[in-house]
């Protein structure tokens, strides 16, 4: 069947790839799972009939028949347990790429998105200039031991898996802040995920909708 998820009708990043639908749409197209959208204002997010798919009105959800689902984490693993090209064939290669989908959430993601919140709504405050190292660190620390898991391999565990799209998705809300840089290894990681088709396919659509709402 197919699925429907919902996206900023609007997004804050003007089509740069960051609202979290991207993650999803780039898993249809890795998968070649056709898939509608339905554009949300951020009001909207905020009303009863999205807060029954989302208790925490965000995007995106996902419905598929009478399933519905929020948060990318289990969205991403749904998508890649029914369809084939996301999870290796083998048990033990399976909960590896569940467990980077994982770290990527719970563990990298993390500071990023509070190091991004501080950039956006605390950088007036008198505060920012002493904590924003402190943000910064943190990255570095994390971003210092997935270099170091990563070495010279393509992706995290094998052949390209959901774990390594969760995990280039965490890592591109670092664009723009030269800290993936200082990283060589996972700034080709994050590259060679972007390079993909599938993902410039997602980027593609996702673009779009913000080139349709800035010229109405
Ligand atoms: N943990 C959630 C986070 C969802 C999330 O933060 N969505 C953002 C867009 S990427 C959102 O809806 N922000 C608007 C808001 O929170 O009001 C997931 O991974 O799906």
């Amino acid at each position: 069947m197919r699925p429907t998820i919902t996206a900023f009708a609007n997004s804050p990043d003007e089509g740069a790839g960051q609202a979290r639908d991207m993650r999803l749409r780039w898993a249809f197209e890795e998968v070649g799972l056709p898939y509608d959208v339905r554009l949300v204002s951020f009001r909207e997010m905020k009303q009863p009939a999205h807060l029954a798919l989302h208790p925490f009105g965000q995007i995106p959800t996902y419905e598929e028949g009478n399933l519905a689902l929020f948060e990318s984490g289990t969205i991403i693993l749904h998508v890649a347990e029914r369809n084939p090209g996301l999870l290796p064939d083998d048990a033990n290669g399976r909960a590896r790429a569940i467990m980077w989908i994982f770290a990527a959430l719970s563990t990298v993601e993390p500071p990023i998105v509070e190091y991004d919140q501080a950039d956006l709504v605390e950088r007036d405050k008198p505060w920012f200039g002493q904590r924003l190292p402190m943000l910064q660190e943190r990255i570095r620390v994390r971003l210092g031991q997935l270099s170091a898991h990563l070495g010279d391999a393509d992706w995290l565990d094998g052949d390209f898996s959901a774990g390594d799209l969760m995990m280039v998705t965490v890592l591109r809300r670092l664009h723009g802040s030269g800290l993936i840089e200082e990283f060589p290894n996972i700034a080709a990681y994050v590259a060679r995920g972007e390079a993909r088709p599938a993902y410039s396919r997602a980027f593609a659509a996702q673009l779009a909708v913000f080139t349709a709402a800035s010229s109405d």
